[in-house]
């Protein structure tokens, strides 16, 4: 993934005007008692999930927030459970941003997915900047997954334990706990959240593993060998951050299904499929079928047990500001009206 720190308001302008005359109208599938049945609704007739992520200053949102607490049955928060925000001293922890989202969750009855406990990114400046030794590091790691583990037992349902912890081409990134401790820190750190939170599903999570390759090659044997070493993973999580001019993830029904074959859920965490902005009809009509595929290959195996859209609507997403000129990824416009992607993921979930 490129991570061009580049931000822009105007092309949130110039996609509100352009979507708003593309937008669909609302679809209207009933239920028995004649109420329109929820995307979450369809998926859960699946035995699945269908969720959003959100982050904390988007529940001041309020139309925003209420759409969220209606449609949808999951939430993750954006940052709100990361290491800069939940230990921002050493020892010194704050759940603040993560209970805020778990008290709109469980007051809208929403199950939370848990992330990251461990990442090379948004970690605090004291852990970034320090000099650890291996003890001290292993110390450091061991403590985190086991207070913010423990505060979120019985909250969440699942954690994203390890994020992003492969390169491109299936070696391990050599992030800052790879680096003093080499690749046993993964183990150890699912070892750790398990001893926190014997129920909780443990989960390892990364971009760019929808389809076969390096990448996905690599989660495969990393997860057969914490198999084989009883080592407790539960779940692999597959962001899918798709983009239209990559073409879409090779094979992914039959790599969701290698997975789930060595016994492990798989879940899809982070779902947004963007584009070069100005949007149109035809790019619109792409990304819509996207959806309706990535939904279809998560049904099409039954350890995939839900989809979760990093946001929902274009008014709060990462992508305009993450890649320049580049945004339009989600199934809602910026003034929440549905786009045909949302008709592509309700005929998936009712077909
Ligand atoms: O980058 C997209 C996602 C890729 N997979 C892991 C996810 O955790 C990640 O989420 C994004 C958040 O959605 C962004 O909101 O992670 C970004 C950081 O890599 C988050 O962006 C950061 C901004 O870069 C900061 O400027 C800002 O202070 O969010 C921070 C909190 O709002």
């Amino acid at each position: 993934m490129r991570t061009t720190h580049i931000r822009s308001a105007a092309f949130a302008t110039a996609t509100v005007l352009l979507l708003g005359g593309l937008a669909s109208a609302p679809a209207a599938t009933a239920d028995s008692g004649g109420k329109t049945q929820t995307l979450h609704d369809l998926a859960r007739d699946q035995g699945r999930y269908f969720g959003s992520a959100v982050d904390n200053p988007e529940l001041a949102d309020t139309p925003y927030a209420d759409l969220l607490g209606s449609e949808f049955g999951q939430t993750t928060p954006g940052n709100g459970m990361k290491w800069y925000a939940t230990e921002p001293q050493r020892g010194v922890f704050d759940f603040t941003a993560g209970d805020e989202i778990v008290r709109y969750a469980q007051s809208k009855g929403l199950k939370v997915r848990g992330h990251t406990l461990l990442w090379h990114s948004q970690l605090p400046d004291w852990l970034n900047n320090g000099t650890w030794s291996a003890d001290e590091l292993r110390s450091i790691l061991r403590n985190h997954i086991t207070k913010v583990v423990k505060h979120y037992r019985g909250k969440v349902f699942a954690w994203d334990v390890a994020n992003e912890i492969m390169n491109e081409d299936g070696t391990y990134r050599e992030n800052i706990f790879y680096k003093t401790l080499g690749p046993g820190y993964i183990a150890d750190a699912l070892r750790w959240a398990r001893a926190a939170d014997p129920k909780v599903k443990l989960y390892l999570n990364d971009y760019n593993v929808e389809g076969t390759g390096a990448k996905s090659d690599a989660y495969y044997a990393l997860i057969k060998q914490l198999k084989a070493d009883r080592v407790p993973i539960d779940g692999f999580g597959m962001q899918a951050h798709l983009a239209l001019q990559y073409g879409f993830p090779y094979q992914m029904r039959q790599n969701i299904q290698r997975f789930a074959d060595l016994r492990v859920d798989v879940a899809i965490t982070e779902l947004d499929i963007r584009m070069f902005l100005p949007a149109d009809e035809a790019k619109l009509a792409q990304q819509a079928d996207w959806y309706g595929q990535v939904t279809d290959a998560c049904l099409a195996v039954k350890r995939c047990v839900g989809i979760t859209l990093w946001g929902y609507s274009d008014r709060h997403s990462w992508i305009p500001g993450f890649f320049e000129g580049e945004g339009a990824a989600l199934p809602w416009d910026e003034n929440l009206r549905r786009k045909p992607a949302y008709d592509a993921i309700r005929k998936a979930l009712t077909d």
